[in-house]
This record gives structure tokens, C-alpha cells and sequence, in this order.
């Protein structure tokens, strides 16, 4: 009897694996698909400004939405070709599991348990560090001050684990309130549900034009992690990956080589530069490589400039988010962002 129970498991056992492991959602190759359907698919941040806000004309903007035109761009020859669709942070990586997305482009941050599960960044798009803001009248000037404070943020951040670490590390008591996402976490702290509120410093950055009284808030001088922040696609779309990891890695590269969307035909035209000359395909064939047509980097950098251009345009300092380049800035100019060779 017992012996006849066992067998039965087993073979209830083998059909489930037989059954959910093949029936698993299989994507089809997502570059192939971006091409028959004529557009890309991006998730994006449903409201942040400079990253992805919709501005007094309706459109939705941002450095986000850059690198989405800019993947039209180079994909497809066309960087209009693009549809749009907000997500939240606990909605995104589902999505782009089930392949209801071709690409997340949003402020989610790069960690292990994220990229084993069924997803893959691409590579990092923008570092952050972890920041809090308080109310001015709080008197709170440093993190030290937040002992026994309510602080805010979103279920499922990075912040919730680095807050908890931080907090228990330096032996300092807190009660962490946690709300389905950053937006919602925001407006509680502008309701003053809480003492304080965390996310990226950028993230804060942009979130601050939410804020009826910016006067009335500090953002504190502590960074407590590092963030890296990219683009993230399904598991197992390596020519999709390398198409939007190249992609972005041109962008850079535009700029170390000082190519700008205002002088990108006079470039492709006339430089004698080897490495601009394989970028633009007038030598070789790394488009082709990529799956793309040899005017792939061009496209996108006529679409959108070059790395520096898109930074400034949405986030740099004649912004109303003022953020200086910091990490993100050239690795030859004190920051971290660098394109591999492009050859
Ligand atoms: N970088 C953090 C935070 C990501 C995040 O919350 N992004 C904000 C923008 S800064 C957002 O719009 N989230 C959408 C949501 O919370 O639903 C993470 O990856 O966990």
C-alpha cells in the first residue's frame, strides 16, 4: 500500500515536471519579432521626470524613452516606431518573463537574484546611490539622526534589503514602511506618513519635482549603496541582448569619440578616425554581426545624440534636475561609463 502511494507520486511528479517545465513560456527570438511587427515594445517607469514623464504636449519623454527611440532607431531604421507602456516595479519582470514586453527600460537595479530569475540586464545605463530625503524642520541632518525614524519606501526595492543592512549595521532603530511602489511611497512621505523617504538619489532627484515645497526638504549627504541601473530583457534573448547592449554601448562610444547628433554626417562622411569609420559601417560589417543594418549606430545617434547629449538634455545640470554626470561620467573623465571596443 504505502509501496503503491510512492509510485503514484512519482508518476504525478514526472507529469508535472513533463507538463509546467515544457509548457513554460518559450519566446520567440524577440529581435526577429521586433522586425516583422514594426515596433519595440519598452516598459518604462510610469512617472518620473527626466526619465519617463509625459510632458504639456502629451508625449511621453525622458532618458529612458531615448534609449527606446534609439533602439528604433537602430532596429528598425525609424526611432517613431516605438510603443510605450508604464510599469511598476513588482508588474515589470513578470511581464518581461511572459514576453508582454521586449525591453524594460526603467530604473531597476542590476542583482543577482533579479538576473537568475529569468531576466537579463543588459548593462548598466545609469549608477546610483541609495539617498534619503527628510523635511527640513525635522532638524535630521544625517543618517545618524534617522535613529527610531518611519521611513518609506517600495515593496520589493533594493532599498528594502540595504535599508534593513544599513539600519542593523550601524546598530540604529527604524520602522520601515513599505508601499506597493515608489510613487505611492512618495506620496506618503508627502502626506507625512513617514519621517523620511528613500530611493536612488537620482530616483529622489526626479521624484523631488513632485514635491509641492521643495525648499521644505534636505536630501541627506549619505549614499548607502551602489545601484547599478539598466536595461533588462528575457532570459535567454542573447541576439536581442547584444542588438540593445551594442546599442547603448555606441551611444557611449559616440561620445568618447566626439561624435554628437549635430555633427554625425559630417563624421560618417568624413572621418579618418578607423574607430568612428567601423562605428558608422562605412568599414566592415558590425551591423550585419548584430543582426542590424550597417547603419545602425548612425540611426541612433542622429535619433538621440550621444550618451552625454541624452544625459543633459533630460537630467544634466540645465535641467530642473540638475545632476551632475558623477559616476556616469567617461571613464577618462572620472566616472565609470565605458563602451568595449566596437570592432
Ligand atoms: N532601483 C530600485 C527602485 C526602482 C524604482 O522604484 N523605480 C521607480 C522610479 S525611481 C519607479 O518608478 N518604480 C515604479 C514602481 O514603484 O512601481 C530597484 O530597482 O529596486
Amino acid at each position: 500500500m504505502k509501496k503503491d502511494l510512492k509510485a503514484n507520486m512519482i508518476v504525478v511528479l514526472c507529469f508535472t515536471f513533463i507538463f509546467f517545465g515544457f509548457t513554460g513560456p518559450v519566446l520567440a527570438d524577440v529581435l526577429d519579432n521586433v522586425k516583422s511587427r514594426g515596433y519595440v515594445h519598452c516598459g518604462v517607469a510610469p512617472g518620473l521626470p527626466g526619465f519617463s514623464s509625459v510632458n504639456n504636449k502629451g508625449v511621453r519623454v525622458g532618458f529612458d524613452i531615448d534609449l527606446c527611440h534609439a533602439i528604433a532607431a537602430a532596429v528598425l531604421g525609424d526611432p517613431k516606431k516605438i510603443k510605450l507602456t508604464p510599469v511598476r516595479l513588482r508588474d515589470g519582470f513578470p511581464s518581461l518573463r511572459a514576453g508582454s514586453l521586449d525591453i524594460l527600460v526603467h530604473r531597476f537595479t542590476w542583482t543577482l537574484s533579479r538576473d537568475a530569475g529569468g531576466v537579463d540586464w543588459v548593462r548598466t545605463m545609469t549608477y546610483d546611490g541609495q539617498a534619503f530625503i527628510v523635511r527640513k524642520d525635522s532638524g535630521v541632518k544625517k543618517l545618524a539622526d534617522l535613529d527610531g525614524a518611519t521611513i518609506c519606501t517600495a515593496q520589493g526595492s533594493t532599498m528594502e534589503i540595504n535599508t534593513t543592512d544599513y539600519f542593523r549595521k550601524h546598530n540604529l532603530k527604524m520602522e520601515l514602511i513599505t508601499y506597493k511602489g515608489m510613487p505611492e511611497a512618495f506620496e506618503a512621505y508627502i502626506a507625512k506618513r513617514c519621517d523620511c523617504m528613500t530611493t536612488g538619489a537620482i530616483g529622489l532627484a526626479a521624484n523631488s519635482q513632485k514635491l509641492p515645497d521643495p525648499e521644505n526638504h534636505i536630501i541627506l549627504p549619505e549614499r548607502i549603496s551602489m545601484e547599478p541601473i539598466g536595461p533588462v530583457v528575457a532570459h535567454g534573448q542573447s541576439r536581442w541582448g547584444d542588438a540593445v547592449r551594442w546599442i547603448l554601448n555606441a551611444l557611449i562610444a559616440a561620445e568618447e569619440l566626439g561624435v554628437t547628433q549635430a555633427n554625425v554626417d559630417e563624421k560618417k562622411k568624413g572621418s579618418d578616425n578607423p574607430e568612428v569609420k567601423r562605428l558608422f559601417g562605412v568599414t566592415g560589417d558590425l551591423g550585419q554581426r548584430l543582426g542590424l543594418s550597417n547603419d545602425w549606430a548612425y540611426n541612433a545617434i542622429k535619433a538621440v545624440g550621444n550618451y552625454g547629449e541624452i544625459f543633459d538634455r533630460h537630467v544634466g545640470p540645465n535641467t530642473p534636475l540638475k545632476l551632475d554626470r558623477g559616476l556616469n561620467a567617461l571613464w577618462n573623465k572620472g566616472g565609470l561609463m565605458l563602451s568595449p571596443p566596437i570592432r
